[in-house]
């Protein structure tokens, strides 16, 4: 995945450490603390993604720390910190973007095969969501 420079803030690239067994397959890794920046108290993935039109994301969290990752297909991370806003298009399995608090995220364009998998460093609260866009932009004034 060639990623532009991450302007936004709150976010940034991780780099997960791989194992190239071909023709046996890839071993990728991340650890908590080194190359993943928290301890992870929780993961969930996204799949079955066939809707084409589907958004999903559409929220900023007050809190919560979070890094994506496509580990299969690809879809399109848009982010916006308030101030700027840059889209990725999210096709390697081995990087993920940091999207860290009061970052406004949304997800397009999902391949069907499009696999997303979040690491989270704290369980879902839904008092950590700013799910409108009016309330996101008061809070980081
Ligand atoms: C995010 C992006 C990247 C739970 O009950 N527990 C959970 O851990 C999660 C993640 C969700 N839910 C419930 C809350 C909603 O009723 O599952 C339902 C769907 O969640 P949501 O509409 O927030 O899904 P997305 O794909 O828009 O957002 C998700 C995460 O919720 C969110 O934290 O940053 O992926």
């Amino acid at each position: 995945m060639k990623l532009p420079k991450i302007k936004v803030k709150n976010s940034g690239v991780i780099k997960l450490q791989f194992f190239d067994d071909f023709p046996d397959g890839n071993l990728v890794i991340g650890e908590a603390k080194k190359n993943i920046p928290f301890e992870i108290k929780r993961i969930y993935y996204i799949n079955s993604l066939f809707n084409k039109k589907s958004i999903r994301g559409k929220h900023a969290h007050k809190k919560l720390e979070q890094i994506i990752f496509c580990i299969n297909g690809s879809f399109k991370l848009n982010l916006d910190d308030g101030k700027q806003k840059q889209s990725f298009i999210m096709n390697d399995p081995y990087y993920g973007i940091r999207l860290g608090p009061k970052l406004w995220h949304t997800m397009s364009d999902f391949s069907n095969n499009c696999v997303i998998l979040v690491l989270a460093d704290d369980y879902y609260k839904e008092s950590d969501y700013i799910r409108d866009y009016k309330e996101f932009k008061k809070s980081i004034k």
